[in-house]
């Protein structure tokens, strides 16, 4: 599903891996550190952008989703680990899906 919009044609598919990566920069640019998401930078990350999918109404939960999130336990969030879970939530809600297509029969 692509559009002419512009000069490019835009691809839905294209269009929300960038938009994933834009989310990224614009969250992790709040401080010095541009290529990393601090603690309180994924925490707005999540409640901004990811509100209904993450829970994180809890200060501990922000805390372990850090932990789950952040592989290579430097404190951090990368481009790598934020796309990595990004894959993992997207399978997670596809399997799910496929439950509730299997309670309907
Ligand atoms: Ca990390």
């Amino acid at each position: 599903m692509c559009s002419k919009a512009g000069e490019k044609p835009t691809c839905m598919g294209a269009a929300s891996v960038l938009y994933l990566v834009k989310i990224f920069k614009d969250y992790a640019s709040k401080d010095q550190d541009k290529d990393h998401l601090s603690k309180a930078e994924l925490k707005d990350l999540l409640k901004n952008e990811f509100s209904g999918l993450v829970d994180d109404s809890k200060p501990e939960d922000i805390n372990k989703i850090m932990a789950a999130l952040d592989h290579d336990m430097d404190g951090q969030v990368d481009i790598q680990e934020y796309m990595v879970t990004l894959c993992g939530l997207g399978i997670a809600i596809f399997e799910a899906g496929k439950g509730q297509c299997a309670k309907k029969k």
